[in-house]
């Protein structure tokens, strides 16, 4: 049997709506199997039998993986992976993979730009212009904020954070950040708690992962150690924060603006937050471009044909790195 045989045979399961250039890959190199949901009522005996490979914008549960006895891989689309039950995964020797790094710099982008127009109101000075006002009612009020003589906070030094890091420094703003663990090299000023950091800072940038141990992370008490002149911008995962505590924060001022990309139970967005004065909301666009997006379709793609040619991934998720390929 030759390569390309070898990997027409093995079913891969795409569930929901999914990248094209991924999905016209797969379909041209893989079995592929569609299902509408990752749900395993949906599982049909045939795919029970034969699936051994998951391609997946959407989590993929423990029940999932159980329901799909010959599932080898998971590969997640996206580097945060908290839908994705790696535990389960690892413990039951399924590899996860995602795409990290080709994502990067555009997401630092976004970050950016969310931060700006948070604080100068840009989209709301160009519905002024569009709307008429520029020619009835004069200048656009001048904003409240400026970026100029802030002091960032970065919670989530990683990869992505080290992006708009390096931005922030070339827009002259000081940054500080935390982790859990001190990054070796860094000479960004560290601490130790979220809550420090807030403390000692202006504007808290969030691009943390999901998962247990964020969840709500940035809670009242962070968003009062921010203070009255603080913008919070979230590029990260909803989950690390306590929705309510931000829209009571926004409307009676404890701090001063938000900028936000992600949300705990997307896509809907709370009232409290559609509602808040000085809001900026964007539905999850961080990493949202042609460019991009098929730079994560190829790197989900090739995951998938390392494993099954090669028996290894190209980047699993920490997880999942002593799982080895089932003969
Ligand atoms: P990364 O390189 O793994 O960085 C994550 C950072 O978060 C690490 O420095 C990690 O340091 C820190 N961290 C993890 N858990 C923590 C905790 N409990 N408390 C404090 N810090 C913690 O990941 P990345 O590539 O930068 O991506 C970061 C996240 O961005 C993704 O997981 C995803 O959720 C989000 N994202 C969003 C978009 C979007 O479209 N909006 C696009 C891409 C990614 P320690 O391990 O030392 O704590
Ligand atoms: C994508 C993301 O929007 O990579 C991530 O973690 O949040 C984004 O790049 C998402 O993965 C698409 O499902």
């Amino acid at each position: 049997m030759t390569k390309a045989e070898h990997l027409q045979a093995v079913a891969t399961l795409v569930p929901g709506h999914f990248n094209d250039h991924a999905v016209e890959r797969i379909d041209r190199t893989f079995n592929l199997v569609r299902i509408e949901r990752a749900d395993p009522a949906l599982v049909t005996d045939e795919m029970r039998g034969n699936v051994r490979a998951i391609a997946s914008f959407a989590g993929i549960s423990a029940a999932m993986m159980d329901a799909l006895p010959n599932l080898e891989l998971i590969a997640s689309f996206g580097v945060g992976y908290d839908s994705v039950d790696a535990v389960h995964a690892a413990a039951n020797n399924i590899m996860v993979t995602n795409t990290p790094d080709v994502l990067t710099e555009e997401v630092a982008d976004t970050a950016i730009g969310l931060l700006i127009n948070t604080v100068r109101e840009m989209y709301a000075a160009e519905k002024w212009l569009r709307d008429g006002s520029w020619v009835n009612k004069g200048n656009y009020p001048l904003s409240r904020l400026t970026l100029r003589g802030r002091h960032v906070g970065i919670f989530g030094m990683g990869r992505i954070g080290q992006a708009i890091a390096r931005r922030l420094e070339a827009f002259g703003l000081t940054v500080a950040y935390h982790n859990r663990r001190q990054v070796e090299g860094l000479a960004y000023a560290y601490h130790p708690t979220l809550k420090g950091l807030a403390e000692a800072v202006d504007t808290l940038i969030s691009v943390a992962p999901g998962g247990a141990s964020t969840e709500k992370a940035v809670n009242a008490e962070i968003l009062a150690a921010l203070g009255a002149n603080g913008v919070f911008v979230n590029i990260g995962r909803g989950s690390t924060v306590d929705e309510a505590a931000l829209g009571a924060a926004l409307a009676n001022g404890t701090i001063a603006a938000a900028g936000l990309d992600v949300f705990a139970d997307e896509p809907n967005v709370p009232k409290a937050l559609l509602d808040a004065p000085h809001t900026s909301l964007l539905p999850h666009v961080g990493s949202a471009s042609d460019h991009t997006r098929r730079a994560m379709a190829d790197l989900c793609v090739d995951n998938l044909v390392s494993w099954f040619t090669e028996r290894r991934p190209l980047t699993p998720v920490p997880e999942t790195v002593k799982v080895v390929a089932r003969s």
